[in-house]
């Protein structure tokens, strides 16, 4: 009964243009739309302007084919799918005015029989009481008419591809049919399984999902604090601890960046209030990592008249090119308004910064006196302990032990 060919994608980003290229070239016919022209231009010429393994290749194909284009505005299609950033604003609320915007944009090309789908991670309620609220507004019948569903997006940046079409993936309607409709859109490309709930559910689910995470990664990071008192390796010790069949420890770091994990918390938080004590924890713990980073930095630069220190990474997770919300980033940017030691940094997965002048790694290492690393790369696991002899070495990842 519902035949899916057309498909208008609002947001050309990290999530938006895998998905829409990806459904471009199983044979949907797709618009993406983006506020940008930059971006229009760039994906129209075949292009990208984000960094992800194989989606050059993917994009191409899909608008070689002729499936895919990038507009500024929507067109009429049989599924729309609403892809915007969901921030916080200064208070760690969420601003939906992406959401909002987006909604609104679509509703002159929606009619009877279409599916919208919010996969923009959502503060609960959103679906229901942001996107369908605004169609049913705007004059549109949300119960037999229009099908709503949320399906939030569940891909790790650098596995995108992978993750788009073999993670199962969470289905939730605001009504119990558009559950189905949205269930039988996803089940056509996607070879997870495809799991059915409601609008509410399937919101509350991603954010369990990234809060899961970050409240462990707080764990680990906590254990690092404690660790460095009773001169205990924190990573030995979590590598036995986690020898126990019940036991699964995260990974210590430099505080935790990115643009879901450290935000998405948030939003149970801001709509839970007290009874979100442990995430509200986990959070400021994990907040507060970066700045035991910089004291200690900051002692060991003590010792020395004007040091040189090599800050490796500046990304805010590994083999990424994304700076978003790093804690590697604001680590380096706390150390340069400082101005105590000259600063040589290095980042293998960009060429430049507009703040700082980014080092060849090798030779950053030769003239350094304190190696401060930051980020697991795959290029800085080759560190050679013979080339950090004489070195202060400050490891926040774990990677020379
Ligand atoms: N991190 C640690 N220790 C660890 C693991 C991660 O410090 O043991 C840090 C990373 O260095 C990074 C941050 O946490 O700064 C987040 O990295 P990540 O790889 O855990 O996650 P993201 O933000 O790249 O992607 C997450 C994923 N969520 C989960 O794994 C539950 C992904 O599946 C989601 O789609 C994505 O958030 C999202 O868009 O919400």
């Amino acid at each position: 009964m519902n035949n899916f060919s057309s498909i208008c994608v609002i947001g050309l980003g990290y999530i938006g243009l895998p998905t829409a290229s990806l459904l471009g070239t199983k044979g949907y016919n797709v618009i993406g739309v983006d506020v940008s022209k930059n971006v229009i231009d760039t994906i129209n010429r075949g292009e990208i302007h984000i960094v992800e393994p194989d989606l050059d290749i993917l994009v191409k194909s899909a608008v070689n084919s002729g499936n895919f284009r990038a507009a500024a505005s929507p067109a009429e299609a049989d599924v729309f799918i609403i892809a915007v950033p969901t921030p916080f604003n200064d208070n760690h609320q969420p601003d939906l005015s992406y959401v909002e915007q987006a909604t609104r944009k679509i509703s002159p090309f929606v009619k009877p029989g279409n599916l919208v789908i919010l996969e923009s991670t959502s503060p609960v309620g959103t679906t229901d009481g942001c996107v369908a609220k605004i169609l049913e507004a705007e004059g549109h019948d949300i119960i037999n008419d229009v099908f709503i569903a949320h399906c939030p997006e569940r891909v790790l940046p650098g596995r995108i591809l992978i993750e788009l079409i073999q993670n199962d993936r969470i289905v939730g309607g605001t009504t119990e049919k558009a559950t189905q409709v949205a269930s039988k859109f996803y089940q056509e490309f996607v070879s997870g399984q495809v799991l059915e709930t409601n609008a509410k559910t399937a919101e509350l689910s991603k954010l369990t999902e990234n809060s899961f995470r970050d409240v462990n990664i707080a764990f680990a990071n906590e254990l690092s604090i404690i660790c460095e008192d009773e001169q205990i390796d924190v990573w030995e010790l979590i590598k036995l601890a986690n020898r126990h069949p019940r036991v699964d420890i995260l990974q210590p770091g430099p505080g935790v960046g990115g643009h879901c994990i450290a935000v998405d918390p948030w939003f149970i938080i801001d709509r839970a209030g007290e009874k979100a004590k442990l995430i509200r924890a986990a959070r400021e713990v994990n907040d507060s990592k970066p700045l035991w980073i910089i004291d200690k930095v900051l002692d060991k630069a003590s010792k020395f008249k004007r040091p040189s220190i090599a800050c490796l990474g500046l990304a805010f997770k590994a083999n990424v090119d994304d700076l978003r919300e790093s804690p590697a980033l604001n680590i380096v940017r706390a150390l340069k308004e400082k101005d105590v030691a000259n600063l040589l940094v290095c980042e293998p997965n960009i060429k430049t910064h507009p703040e700082f002048e980014i080092v060849d790694f090798q030779t950053a290492i030769k003239k350094a006196d304190i190696v401060l690393i930051l980020v697991d790369h795959k290029e800085f696991k080759s560190l050679s302990s013979a080339s950090l002899i004489e070195k202060m070495v400050i490891d926040t990842r774990g990677i020379t032990k």
